[in-house]
């Protein structure tokens, strides 16, 4: 009885947007849901470093190599501000990282494909970034304060990194004949992954309907697929390229593009660990968490005697 009161006042509460705090009573789902999406949303920014990263040593020019690593950065950051938030919710970071590399939590499918060519940092920047900005910005309005306002954040910075991303794509598509088939052969390479993000349609999607109603999520993955779609088909098209769809069509009466069939046995395959490159990534991860140590373990050590030495002051 108490708990069907407290629920229900929860409920009132997410009804009339009034955020949700750290402090205040939630259901153990809602706050179950919280650390695994925001937790794998930490990890995605973390060991989406990973792709760019490999392209950091080949930049075309200094001030390619300045964006990208500036970019790059970011997405630690992002990752930093979101492990953040989801400590909020009880568990340490360790708990998360242990989760990860045990593969008990996943991390976006789209990281575990290669980057071939410069141009595939032109794609990412473009479709990857792009999908995540529609995906982030409507986050922004997710019921819970520390996980919304981490992404007021990072949208601001986003924005920027679909900018790069397209900047490149624009240059290679004006550039050589071999500069624009790099560009379409990386476009055809990374839109499928890049609409597999928003996970899987609404129908078979387990958690949708409940993340919904406590608006955790304000929108559902067609809803914002389709956004996405809608949006950057024509940035695609203003610039020469084309898209590996050929079911991709206006309609001029839903006021939106249709697209063709996704193949869910990719990306379930991808999910469950077995993409190009799922081994790769998660191996990288680890052993960077090992060399990191000795940083950890200084930091804590540095940390512990200002303490102590603030105490005696
Ligand atoms: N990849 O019931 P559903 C970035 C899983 S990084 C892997 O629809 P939900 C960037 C899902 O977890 C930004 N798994 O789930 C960084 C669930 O499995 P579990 C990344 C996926 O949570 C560097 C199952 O499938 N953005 O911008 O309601 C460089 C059923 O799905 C995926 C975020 O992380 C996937 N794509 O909705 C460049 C956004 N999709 O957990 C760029 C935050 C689904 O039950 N997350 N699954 O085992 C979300 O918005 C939601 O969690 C999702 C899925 C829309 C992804």
């Amino acid at each position: 009885m108490e708990n069907a009161k407290k629920l229900e006042a929860f409920q009132a509460k997410i009804d009339a947007d009034i955020k949700i705090e750290p402090k205040d009573w939630m259901p153990e789902k809602y706050r179950r849901t919280l650390i695994r999406q925001i937790s794998q949303h930490a990890h995605s920014e973390v060991i989406g470093m990973q792709p760019e990263g490999n392209w950091l040593t080949r930049a075309p020019s200094l001030r390619s190599k300045k964006i990208l690593m500036a970019k790059i950065q970011d997405e630690a950051g992002h990752g930093l501000y979101l492990y953040c938030a989801a400590e909020t919710l009880g568990i340490k970071r360790e708990q998360f990282l242990e989760w990860l590399h045990e593969g008990k939590a996943k991390y976006s499918s789209v990281f575990n494909y290669p980057t071939l060519t410069w141009a595939d940092i032109g794609a990412i920047g473009w479709l990857v970034d792009g999908a995540a900005i529609v995906n982030q910005v409507s986050l922004q309005g997710t019921s819970y304060g520390p996980y919304s306002r981490a992404m007021v954040k990072i949208c601001m910075e986003e924005s920027f990194h679909q900018r790069q991303g397209y900047e490149i794509m624009v240059t290679l598509a004006n550039g050589t004949k071999e500069q624009k088939e790099m560009a379409q052969d990386a476009l055809n390479r990374w839109w499928w992954p890049s609409i597999m993000m928003f996970g899987p349609h609404d129908a078979d999607s387990a958690h949708s309907n409940q993340s919904l109603k406590w608006k955790i999520k304000r929108e559902s993955n067609d809803e914002l697929r389709q956004k996405f779609i809608d949006k950057t088909v024509e940035q695609g098209e203003h610039i020469g390229l084309s898209f590996p769809d050929p079911d991709l069509k206006w309609n001029k009466s839903s006021g939106h593009y249709e697209y063709g069939k996704i193949n869910w046995n990719e990306f379930w395959n991808v999910v469950k660990g077995y993409g190009p490159g799922n081994k790769k990534r998660l191996a990288h991860h680890k052993d960077a968490h090992e060399e990191g140590s000795w940083v950890r373990q200084g930091a804590i050590a540095y940390a512990k005697k200002k303490r102590s030495i603030q105490k005696t002051a």
